[in-house]
């Protein structure tokens, strides 16, 4: 029986983790215990198939690289000196959908070097100050910073820099690289607009019964621009990594659960739908989710607001899909809306799986202090203060990354 409390276990270790009823996330949908790291595959898809069908829907095949086009819109010396600051628009098949554009930070360094890719709000020019970047021209929520009727004015340049530490990466050796949702799918609901339409049958309106939502698209779009990342020389194919913040976490753990290629996945603040157990009922719920953000999930996961408990996934089992790649989960202590306690609880829960597949899972038995991280393959990390990503969490990334990724290319 798939929905076996991990209760014995927890009771035994762990007081300060609470089990919910959630399922086990090695136990076969007919029952079959997962014991060796042998089965763990067909467990994988059977868990694969149960997140497209309940949260996200199924996402189209993934273009193959030579399938798509990137011209260099920009290229300068940047960063004193340090590094390169570069912007691609990336056309991909099939034919209507719109392009994306990728705004990258490469260190020069003399050998292919990692590299983070992380969905931004606001679009690349809030990003960054220089104004060489180019003006989103697509549906930018307001009520934003220099964001007059949903569209960027220059007065937006700049606004969201604090998320994206470019120099710092540089100096810490790594690209980043960084597109915006809203080139995939603008984050309101609606399908005209965006990558959904250009895979509509005739007279469709609307994704149907199993087909990928908002969140599925913003993750196809994270891995054509890791497919990008990965064909370029300067950067090494083997690590690129995934940082996500919010609801772009929520995305990152998605787009990792679906893409191996990917070699370390960073969860920041992602909460309801991402990190955090639904069981778990704290912070923000899925009726809540499902009805201010009616376009992130599919209709079957709204059919379950109020109803947690008969969910037959939890969010565990989504960090597990990670297995056995380095996850970083990270929290915030006034972010009580996404909440710490249940993203920990998640971390405790999708280490067996970890474990099963040969790493050291999760190094935590009970709630870390402030700024400590949990290094182990799955880390945690919880600061004080609120909802956001700042140069303080991204020293963080670099050092789980430093910590858990190969040294260099060869490795
Ligand atoms: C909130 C939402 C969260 C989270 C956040 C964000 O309003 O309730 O699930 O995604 O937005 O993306 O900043």
């Amino acid at each position: 029986m798939r929905l076996l409390a991990l209760a014995s276990l927890f009771v035994m270790t762990l007081h300060a983790i609470e089990p919910y009823g959630i399922p086990d996330p090695m136990v076969m949908e007919d029952g079959t215990p997962v014991r060796e790291a042998a089965q763990w595959p067909a467990c994988k898809a059977e868990t694969m198939r149960l997140f497209e069908k309940f949260v996200h829907g199924k996402s189209p095949e993934l273009p193959p690289w030579d399938q798509c086009r990137a011209e260099t819109l920009l290229e300068k010396e940047a960063f004193g000196g340090k590094g390169l600051l570069r912007e691609v628009v990336i056309h991909f098949p099939p034919a209507g959908t719109p392009p994306v554009y990728l705004l990258i930070a490469i260190p020069k360094a003399g050998q292919p070097v990692p590299s983070f890719v992380g969905l931004n709000f606001v679009g690349n020019h809030a990003a960054s100050p220089d104004p060489s970047v180019r003006l989103s021209d697509v549906w930018i929520p307001s009520p934003n910073p220099g964001v007059v009727d949903n569209k960027a004015t220059e007065a937006a340049r700049g606004t969201d820099a604090a998320s994206w530490p470019f120099e710092l990466a540089v100096e810490r050796g790594y690209a980043m690289a960084t597109l915006f949702h809203g080139d995939l799918d603008p984050d309101r609901p609606d399908w005209q607009e965006g990558v959904h339409a250009a895979f509509f049958a005739p007279g469709q309106t609307q994704p149907g019964e199993g087909e990928w939502a908002a969140v599925g698209a913003w993750a196809w779009g994270l891995r054509i621009a890791a497919s990008y990342l990965m064909a370029q020389p300067e950067l090494d194919p083997k690590r690129v990594c995934l940082m996500g913040h919010s609801r772009n976490g929520k995305t990152a753990l998605w787009a990792g659960a679906q893409d191996e290629r990917f070699a370390l996945v960073v969860s920041n603040q992602s909460g309801c739908g991402g990190a955090a157990l639904s069981r778990a009922g704290r912070g923000e719920q899925l009726a809540h989710i499902n009805t201010r953000f009616p376009h992130w999930f599919v209709p079957r996961f709204h059919a379950y607001n109020g109803k947690e408990n008969e969910l037959p996934l939890d969010q565990h089992q989504l960090l597990a899909l990670i297995a056995p790649r380095p996850l970083l989960v990270c929290s915030a202590e006034e972010d009580l809306w996404a909440d710490p306690q249940g993203e920990f609880e998640s971390c405790v829960a999708a280490a067996p799986v970890y474990r099963l597949l040969g790493t050291d899972g999760f190094a935590a038995t009970a709630m870390p202090p402030l700024n400590h991280l949990v290094n182990s393959q799955i880390g945690y990390h919880i600061r004080p203060g609120k909802h956001e990503v700042t140069a303080a969490d991204w020293k963080v990334f670099f050092d789980f990354a430093d910590a858990r990724l190969p040294k260099t290319k060869s490795e």
